[in-house]
């Protein structure tokens, strides 16, 4: 009895230590690809996460907090219902229908005959198109240019393919009041200044999130001109494409000439029709540049929810025969939204904060350098000055925001560390509990 004790528990410490062995060949190899180094830090995770956490009024995340227009939620209801197929696999490169209502639509607009098949990509948001425009045409060591601040994923996008970001912000306007989005500029100098042989693609984001600023036709010419000269691809970012203010239009790149060819156009359903957990999105541009990015896609996504993408086109064929008229959503939403924009504007001044109004788009960024209050217990970590306002402002008042630097590059987030972003996107009631918020706070209640 006691031999067979002993070789029991004699195999049990064999069999343990093989165990520990092949731990510590585990352990000892790299489990994670270098590309995921350095990318991990997501700021819509952690604000998003902080905001739920304390159950704050949210003006962070880029979200309407109400419905989508009815006729967009009746397509989608009649998609769902529409048949079998609606529930299956469709076109891997975008559902017929859409591509179809896109090209139709956009081609009116570029002034440029759109081809549905070749011209267009549908994805999973304009997140994935993003993503597909950096992974198909920047190669290991080609160099980016990015204008700063930029909607914060182009930077990891960038890193992920092995290229290099380079930065170029706008800045505001020397010896004026910064009021509007449309006094922060861009450097004709600066930006042909960073381009070098190895320059691949300039990223643009117009209306720009967080700024809101719209680009000119001129200042959009003077990037359509350094792109020509030195053979560079534009990747643009539109997807607040109909949320413009107080006359400023939204001029797309893609048609100045000489620019389609060499132009990847990004839009999103989510921001057009009011549905962002649709997630649909699109790339439009020539079809010699939309045939790498379909080998990602088709090599990673394969294609994109059916139903959703039926819904989105009868938005579009909706939208194109209601174009410029008062009942179009491409009308309603900005006028809608026109009013948010006041609110909130007024709701800062009232407290003394100055806002910088944004000419597109749905945030509006404010300079916090007046406001004083202890930041030490917010951050062990050396973070950024808006980062530890943000946190403050969700835990001790309840009122989540994004901080601003989150939209700039290592290089220069310190430099504009006094700003955060507001989301106005919100039912009257969310603007006002905010507003509320402030009030009781800058009467030191
Ligand atoms: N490009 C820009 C400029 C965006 O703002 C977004 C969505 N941003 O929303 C988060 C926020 O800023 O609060 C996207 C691309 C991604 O769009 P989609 O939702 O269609 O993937």
């Amino acid at each position: 009895m006691g031999i067979i004790r002993n070789l029991t528990a004699k195999l049990i410490l064999i069999r343990q230590s093989k165990v520990i062995k092949n731990q510590k060949i585990i352990m000892s190899r790299r489990l994670h690809a270098r590309r995921t180094d350095g990318v991990d830090k997501n700021v819509w995770v952690e604000f998003t996460q902080l905001a739920a956490d304390y159950k704050a009024v949210n003006l962070g995340q880029g979200f309407p907090d109400f419905s989508p227009p009815q006729f967009i939620q009746d397509a989608f209801c009649k998609a769902v219902s529409g048949g079998p197929q609606m529930h299956q696999y469709t076109r891997a490169f975008g559902h017929p229908p859409l591509v179809k209502s896109l090209a139709k639509f956009f081609s009116r607009i570029v002034g440029h005959e759109i081809d549905p098949f070749e011209d267009i990509l549908v994805t999973v948001g304009a997140y994935q198109a993003l993503f597909c425009a950096f992974q198909a045409l920047i190669d290991e060591g080609d160099e980016v240019i990015i204008v700063e601040p930029f909607f914060d994923c182009y930077q990891p996008m960038v890193i992920m393919t092995g290229g290099k970001a380079v930065y170029v912000p706008l800045r505001p306007r020397e010896g004026s009041d910064i009021l509007s989005s449309a006094d922060w500029v861009l450097s004709a100098e600066e930006l042909a200044g960073k381009i070098t042989p190895r320059t691949k693609a300039i990223v643009i984001n117009t209306p720009n999130n967080p700024l809101g600023k719209v680009y000119k036709t001129e200042e959009l010419q003077m990037i359509a001109d350094l792109c020509i000269k030195h053979d560079l691809l534009c990747i643009s970012d539109e997807v607040y494409e109909w949320l413009t203010y107080d006359g400023a239009k939204h001029v797309k790149i893609a048609s100045l000439p000489g620019m389609w060819e060499r132009t990847i156009t990004i839009g999103s359903a989510g921001k057009t029709f009011s549905a962002t957990g649709w997630k649909v999105g699109w790339a439009i541009s020539s079809g010699h540049i939309v045939k790498h990015m379909k080998t990602i896609h088709q090599n990673s996504v394969y294609h994109c929810p059916t139903a959703a993408q039926e819904a989105v086109a009868h938005g579009f064929e909706r939208e194109y025969e209601l174009f410029g008229s008062s009942e179009s959503y491409f009308q309603q939403l900005p006028a809608m939204l026109h009013h948010k924009r006041k609110k909130l504007a007024s709701c800062l001044q009232s407290v003394g904060l100055q806002p910088i109004m944004p000419q597109g788009g749905y945030f509006m960024v404010t300079d916090i350098s007046s406001i004083k209050v202890d930041l030490s217990d917010q951050s062990t970590k050396d973070e950024p000055h808006d980062f530890k306002f943000v946190k403050w402002l969700v835990k001790e008042k309840g009122l989540a925001t994004i901080p601003v630097s989150a939209f700039y590059s290592p290089e220069h987030s310190r430099e504009f560390d006094k700003y955060i972003r507001f989301c106005f996107v919100k039912e009257d009631s969310t603007l006002d509990a905010a507003e509320e918020i402030l009030k009781k706070w800058s009467q030191g209640k």
